[in-house]
Order: structure tokens, then sequence, then C-alpha cells
């Protein structure tokens, strides 16, 4: 299993507590987007809607015990999914124990994550500048996984205000938000039209959390 990780990856931190682990799956991406594509058997890719009724530009599913949703009532965390009422798949160990790896190496020991939120963008599809406010302990990191085409990701620190950063998340980069960071806002650009061989004609995106 370690030897799984033994790529080159560049350790790059762009704010107190929020690093950039540029490569660091790079050797299992395959390992992953085949067990994502696992998840979507059991929980397909859906959009979701913002509670004031807009469809989520992103398609979404989850893993793990708990699985983040939006409806008219709000955002929130539930342990089934509301379009089947069944539990949400598991979380395969694969993605526990890279998480588990991704936080300590950004200095937080022991990151045991119960939630693993699945975003699958495709050209066009944006994120907007949100704050991830939803999990129990924000004391928790959240650990993110880029897969697939590149997306330039919105770094806006912990004021709405401040003028994002951009920053290139490729395939097999890991990021790690916690600390001072756990809750900067943050986004996606507009993914742009390419192709990649692991994936086709899209991102997709790993989020685990500590939801409960
Ligand atoms: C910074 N996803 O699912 S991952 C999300 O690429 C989300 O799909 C984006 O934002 C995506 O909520 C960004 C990077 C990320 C995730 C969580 C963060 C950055 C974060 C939490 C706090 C600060
Ligand atoms: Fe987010």
């Amino acid at each position: 299993m370690d030897d799984l990780f033994d790529g080159q990856p560049r350790e790059e931190r762009i704010a107190p507590g929020a690093w950039l682990l540029h490569g660091f799956v790079s050797e299992i991406a395959d390992t992953l987007l085949d067990a994502a594509r696992q998840v979507a058997v059991q929980a397909p890719f859906r959009h979701m809607l913002t509670p004031g009724g807009h469809r989520m530009s992103a398609a979404m599913t989850n893993c793990g015990t708990a699985g983040w949703v939006s409806d008219a009532h709000g955002y929130r965390y539930q342990r089934t999914d509301p379009d089947t009422g069944k539990p949400w798949p598991s979380m395969p160990e694969v993605f526990r124990q890279l998480a588990k790896q991704a936080a300590a190496t950004a200095g937080f020991p022991d990151f045991i994550p119960d939630a693993c939120l699945i975003n699958r963008y495709q050209p066009g599809t944006r994120l907007s500048l949100h704050q991830d406010r939803n999990e129990r302990d924000i004391n928790a990191p959240i650990v993110s996984v880029s897969l697939g085409l590149p997306a330039i990701f919105l770094f806006g620190g912990n004021r709405r205000s401040n003028k994002p950063q951009r920053y290139r998340l490729a395939h097999g980069d890991v990021a790690v938000w916690g600390g001072p960071s756990r809750l900067a806002y943050h986004g996606v650009a507009p993914i742009a039209n390419g192709h990649h061989p692991a994936t086709g004609e899209c991102r997709i995106n790993l989020t685990l959390r500590k939801a409960l």
C-alpha cells in the first residue's frame, strides 16, 4: 500500500492551514476513479436544487456514513440518499486512507472522514464562491482530490469581499483545508473544454469531510 504514494509530490502552502499537494494521488488516480464509479452505480450523480430553487451546476453524489444534500429546505448532511431512501454507499477504504495520509502531511494527524461528496464537472460547470460550514466539527480539515480535466480553483480567504487568488488544480492533485483556512471562501471557475484520458470530458472532485 505504501508504494502507491511514492510519486514526487510538490507541496505548496497557499495560506495558513491550506496546502496543495500536487501529484499526491497520481499513482492511484485510476483506483480512485474506479471506486467513484462504483459509488455512482449505487447512488447516481444528480443535480441538486439550491434552497433558492436553482439547479446546481455540478452533478453530485456521496459515499460514507452521511452525504451532503441540498433542496428547498436548505443544505445539510443526511445518512440516506434522498433519491432512493437507501443509506449512501460505504466509503471506499482507499478514500479513507488517502485522506488520512494527506491530512497528516499537511499537519492534521488522525483525520478520519465520515463523508465524501463527489462532484462531477463538465465543461462550463462552475461553483460560485462559498464556505463549507455544514460540518459539525469545524476543527477537522477537509481533503479534496482533483481528477480528470483541470480546474481553476478560486481561493478567497476569510472575507467574501477579498479578491480570490487563482490556482490550477490538475489530475492527481490533493488539497487540504484546515485550521485558519477551514472557513475560507472558495469556488471553481467554469471548466474549460478538453479531454482527459482518465475521465473523458469531465472533472471529478472528491471532498472528504468529518461531517457528523
Ligand atoms: C477551501 N468543491 O464541494 S475542492 C465543495 O473542486 C467544493 O469541487 C470544489 O468546494 C471542487 O464544497 C473545491 C477544494 C476545497 C474544498 C473545501 C474547502 C477548498 C476548500 C473548504 C474550505 C476552504
Ligand atoms: Fe466547498
